[in-house]
């Protein structure tokens, strides 16, 4: 997936769940104006990969304005940076990871095009960069799989009494974007992501279960800021919503949303309705339809999967060792220890690590190891011990279907145990007719 943002605090949780999740391959970032200046979007969504420890993506820089009015920006909510509130991100190191001699429209397009499979694009920011793609290269249309936007409202507005910001930020180009021919579009409005609230309960959970404290306190602080300029500007007690994660989560588990594939359109006519966007829900237009709107999201999973995908970003956190002495993403062989400290990514590959112990010699395969997230995690070999031995800030993270076995007898660190029982725990509670020898996800310990 391609992700498309004007970070912004909450298009800095969308970014970790697109780097973090298993179930997507994050190709690029692109920035866009919108929550600020496309030079501070651009610079934060550098800071949160670097803060997140994320590696292999390159962010590229796209439109500084709309297609036709001025621009506004967000800065009563989201700060004059665009991701005020918080002392624990990094400078930005440009030269690592804004890309230098391409800008976003062409990156999308040459990424589309090379894809051997279709591409889902999340655009969480004003559509600015996207109707640029989808004019300048037509060709991408049909080779784009899901587009999945967070905009638009089928109530009350944010920006007017109308219009919600992204879409209030330049209509002509949500015109374009809508009216496409892109053969999935979803559109997740603001009466959905106004039921996703940071709550006081939630943060305290971040709290809780990340487990190195700097990266959580590095997301409690951009929640509560987020969460105190809402209360200012709108009056929502409860905490922020949490917009643009929500629409990366509609790419990969569409299955807890609800929607209807309807017809939307966009108001670009000056006055009070411009940036509206008419949820025909009813079919009074007769027009076909062009749009998923997605009108409820089942809080509990996503908020499962955010938590998840937190506690799999912070393994190499913003403490972590770089440069010439960091090791990224090593594969960890059969007793092998690598000083955790050095240790940058996943151990075992960025995309769904597979740690097959009777390959490589069996036991001890995770010895000492900090940091770093294993989607999969195979030991059906004779030797089952000593798998996560003295490891700790480790996550394990297997899919249903899948069989982990461990002795934790050696772990030698408390806290990963206890984060390691936890997530195999909650895993096995989520898959129907788990547990051994009865079918789905077995585990052992
Ligand atoms: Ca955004």
């Amino acid at each position: 997936m391609w992700l498309d943002c004007d970070v912004g605090h909450d298009d800095a949780m969308a970014l970790i769940l697109a780097a973090s999740s298993p179930h997507l391959k994050l190709l690029g970032v692109s920035s866009v104006y919108g929550n600020s200046s496309v030079e501070n979007t651009t610079a934060n969504a550098i800071r949160v990969i670097q803060a997140a420890g994320i590696k292999g993506v390159k962010v590229y820089k796209g439109a500084a304005k709309p297609l036709v009015k001025n621009r506004v920006y967000a800065s009563d909510i989201h700060g004059s940076s665009g991701l005020d509130g918080t002392d624990l991100l990094p400078d930005p190191d440009m030269s690592t990871y804004l890309a230098q001699d391409e800008n976003a429209v062409n990156a999308m397009h040459r990424t589309i095009m090379a894809s051997p499979e279709p591409v889902s694009l999340a655009a969480v920011g004003p559509l600015t960069n996207i109707a640029l793609l989808l004019s300048i290269y037509p060709e991408v249309i049909p080779r784009i799989k899901t587009l999945a936007i967070m905009g638009g409202s089928m109530g009350i507005g944010n920006t007017t009494s109308a219009a919600e910001f992204n879409i209030y930020s330049d209509p002509e180009a949500a015109h374009i974007v809508l009216h496409s021919g892109i053969s999935h579009i979803a559109l997740v409005p603001l009466d959905v992501t106004h039921t996703v609230l940071a709550t006081k309960q939630i943060i305290k959970r971040i709290q809780d279960e990340v487990a190195v404290p700097k990266f959580a306190r590095l997301i409690t602080d951009l929640l509560l800021y987020f969460g105190s300029t809402y209360k200012d500007v709108f009056g929502e007690k409860e905490g922020a919503p949490l917009h643009d994660p929500v629409a990366v989560a509609y790419l990969f588990m569409r299955n807890v949303f609800t929607e209807r594939h309807i017809r939307i359109d966009i108001d670009c006519n000056e006055g009070h309705g411009r940036g509206r966007t008419f949820c025909d829900v009813y079919k009074k237009t007769m027009e076909p339809a062009n749009c998923w709107l997605v009108t409820s999201v089942e809080l509990e999973p996503f908020w499962n999967q955010m938590f998840r995908r937190q506690e799999i970003a912070n393994s190499s956190g913003p403490s972590v060792a770089s440069g010439s002495s960091a090791i990224s993403n090593p594969t960890i062989n059969n007793g092998q220890q690598i000083d955790s400290s050095l240790i940058i990514g996943n151990p075992l590959g960025e995309d769904g690590g597979v740690a097959s112990p009777e390959s490589q010699g069996g036991g001890d395969v995770f010895a000492n190891v900090v940091g770093g997230s294993f989607t999969e995690v195979n030991s059906n070999s004779a030797n089952k011990d000593n798998i996560v031995a003295n490891s700790h800030t480790t996550t394990f993270n297997g899919d249903s279907g899948e069989t982990v076995n461990g002795d934790l007898n050696n772990i030698g660190d408390s806290q990963q145990v206890v984060t390691f029982r936890r997530r195999l725990m909650d895993r096995r509670d989520n898959v129907p007719n788990s547990g051994m020898n009865s079918g789905g996800a077995a585990f052992s310990f």
